[in-house]
């Protein structure tokens, strides 16, 4: 190649790399901990695309020692070509040039989420080094760049490879002057979305490894794939029937899976994914599916005279009771729109989900009539269950019980009437409830006290859970109303902090209150209103002073802060009642000091796929949950 060329190509690439360092948010979204997982998905995503053209059987993800990330794939590795716009090889194309992707490659499209082919570049915009190993023509190929994509030398082979072995093996190191929280990757969230990706993808083997630390390792292959998923969401629920229903079909490049299976509870699990992004919002493809479910089931419904008055007819909440479905479209042109972007708009796709799955479902409760009863008859259950509700709902009503105007005797308000600069700390028990309001700033804080547990909202009906004090109280205190009542425009505090003991009962009654707001307040939860207090974890005393901090590694740098000659005695915290007001507020209400978590949609949905395991009665599950998720329980106080 010409040597003028590559400086040149070289010179513009660079000032694409940059601007990627300079507004890294812009293409990872944020620089937080999961920007940094992000980095690991843009290039997962090109694997996955490769297995989704059909050449690709087994990806590896390695956690190495040193904290960099290896992705390898058996592909039949990016080629390795002079590209002819830029003159350098196809593969320092892809890791050097913003917005290369698919395009370059021809034929096929890119399925998987993310940035569409930019991810590569971008990866390696942020990270110190990247290495890319090809596996192509019997020949190793191998280039390395460092310092944000700075070029060590063109693409060179480094050895020869036989028995046609073909793919593609990136490691890379996300450069830590970017990602200033941090730069250690968290094996859960690799884990989850892990499986996740196994299950939406069939037949393809993920393997994940940490090389951190002995034997630690895990390996996903589901041939079922999205059955595979509901068999695990209704793993601690009983099915009501023993087939899990799977439907799978495709139109013009668009191809849609459809899975679900009923259970004995009330609540409704039903996700829905685009190109493998979990599509939170909905969208054209939910809105198919769940259409023809309502019709579906009412025409059976009727035409075997489960219902016999003309007019009675289910509702689209009456056949989701119980239900657990997973929707899967893979869409060469995805469009997604709502508030975070996850909802899909394609029109064309209502139309093509609708007729998959109304045909499928028909003849599913024709041939299998048995199951088609019980189903029907759910479903009849909950329309009885929705008429007493509603009549419940109105008797409350009428005695102004969700009213503003009628706030519950508990609640310790604020003064201030500005939503936006207002808070409630919901918290554990009278006694802590004493501290917080003794500790508060009565301008913007409120307190309301909860006694003991709240109703399990996942066991209950609605007319039960609306007669419970505690909830009714919750749900008056935020002030929006619920179900379709809700409004927004009515929320009363704009942070909702949850605030329990560092416990395992606190960590119940927080999972308790997330499940809560998920279910009833979802929208608070996705435009970030719930929050999570960090009450400090150790009580350092020494002499007459004592010092409170957050976690271990605040108690470490602390302690070796104190003379050698000192004296000091560390205690637990166990409960926020220990503390007094002062030092509660100083140490957890304070909004200069204090340490929030923002309550994410993934932390609610968590919380409510963990929920059976925490308040089941098996022992063993919930001590393996407390022991791995140390974002719910801090202290492990058992
Ligand atoms: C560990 C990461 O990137 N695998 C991968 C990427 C590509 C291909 C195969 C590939 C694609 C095509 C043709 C095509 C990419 N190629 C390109 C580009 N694993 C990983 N495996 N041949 C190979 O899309 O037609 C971008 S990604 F643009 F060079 F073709």
């Amino acid at each position: 190649m010409n040597k003028n060329t590559y400086d040149e190509t070289n010179i513009q690439v660079l000032e694409g790399l940059e601007a990627v360092r300079k507004r890294p948010g812009m293409y990872i979204g944020t620089t937080s901990s999961r920007g940094l997982h992000h980095l690991v998905w843009e290039i997962v995503d090109n694997a996955i695309d490769e297995a989704l053209a059909g050449y690709c059987d087994d990806i590896e993800i390695i956690i190495n020692k040193d904290g960099s990330i290896t992705v390898k794939d058996d592909g039949r590795g990016i080629p390795v070509g002079e590209h002819p716009k830029t003159g350098i090889s196809t593969v320092e194309t892809v890791f050097t040039v913003l917005h290369a992707g698919g395009k370059f490659g021809g034929g096929g499209y890119k399925v998987s989420g993310g940035l569409h082919g930019v991810g590569s570049s971008v990866v390696n915009a942020l990270s110190k080094f990247v290495e890319v190993t090809v596996y192509q023509n019997e020949k190793v190929y191998y280039v390395r760049f460092e310092d944000g994509g700075k070029i060590q030398e063109p693409l060179t082979v480094i050895d020869s490879c036989s028995n046609g072995r073909t793919g593609t093996t990136v490691t890379f190191k996300p450069d830590f002057e970017v990602f200033q929280e941090g730069i250690e990757f968290d094996y859960e969230i690799l884990r989850t979305r892990s499986r996740e990706l196994a299950f939406l993808n069939k037949g393809l083997r993920i393997i994940l490894v940490d090389e951190r630390e002995e034997g630690k390792r895990d390996e996903f292959l589901y041939e079922g794939g999205i059955r595979a998923y509901i068999e695990m969401l209704n793993t601690n629920k009983v099915p009501l029937h023993e087939t899990i229903v799977y439907f799978e079909g495709q139109e013009n490049d668009i191809s849609l899976e459809i899975s679900l299976q009923y259970n004995s509870s009330y609540v409704t699990n039903l996700y829905s994914f685009t190109n493998n992004i979990n599509t939170h919002e909905g969208g054209t493809h939910e809105e198919g599916v769940k259409r023809a479910l309502t019709r579906v089931i009412n025409n059976y419904a009727k035409n075997n005279h489960y219902l016999k008055n003309n007019d009675e007819s289910l509702s689209g909440e009456d056949v989701k009771e119980g239900l657990t479905m997973i929707i899967s479209c893979k869409h060469p042109d995805p469009q997604f729109e709502g508030q975070t972007k996850t909802k899909l708009g394609n029109s064309e796709v209502r139309k093509i989900a609708d007729n998959l799955f109304s045909e499928g479902f028909e003849r599913y409760l024709l041939e299998n009539p048995a199951d088609a009863k019980i189903i029907i008859e759910k479903c009849m259950t909950a329309a009885r269950a929705r008429l007493a509700a509603k009549k419940a709902r109105e008797l409350t009503r009428r005695k102004n019980v969700l009213e503003i105007s009628n706030l519950p005797g508990k609640l310790t308000d604020c003064s201030s009437r500005d939503p936006l600069a207002s808070e409630i700390f919901i918290v554990e028990g009278d006694s802590a409830g004493g501290s917080a309001i003794g500790g508060r700033d009565s301008k913007i804080q409120a307190i309301l006290p909860l006694r003991g547990k709240i109703l399990n909202v996942e066991k209950a009906r609605l007319d039960k859970i609306l007669g419970n004090e505690e909830i009714r109280s919750l749900i008056t205190a935020i002030g929006t109303g619920i179900g379709e009542e809700f409004d927004y425009q009515k929320l009363r505090y704009h942070k909702i902090i949850i605030m329990t003991d560092a416990d395992v009962d606190g960590a119940h009654i927080r999972t308790l209150l997330l499940t809560f707001f998920y279910r009833f307040f979802k929208t608070l939860v996705e435009k970030g209103n719930i929050y999570i207090a960090q009450p400090p974890l150790f009580n350092i005393k020494h002499g007459k002073t004592t010092k409170y901090v957050l976690n271990e590694k605040e108690k470490e740098e602390y302690l070796a802060t104190l003379p050698e000659t000192t004296s000091y005695d560390v205690g637990r915290n166990k409960g926020l009642g220990e503390m007094d007001a002062s030092e509660l507020w100083e140490t957890t209400m304070n909004p200069e000091k204090r340490n929030l978590l923002k309550v994410t949609i993934e932390d609610a949905i968590m919380a409510d796929l963990i929920f059976e395991t925490l308040m089941g009665d098996d022992v063993a599950p919930r001590r393996e949950f407390i022991e791995t998720n140390a974002i719910y329980v801090q202290n492990l106080d058992i």
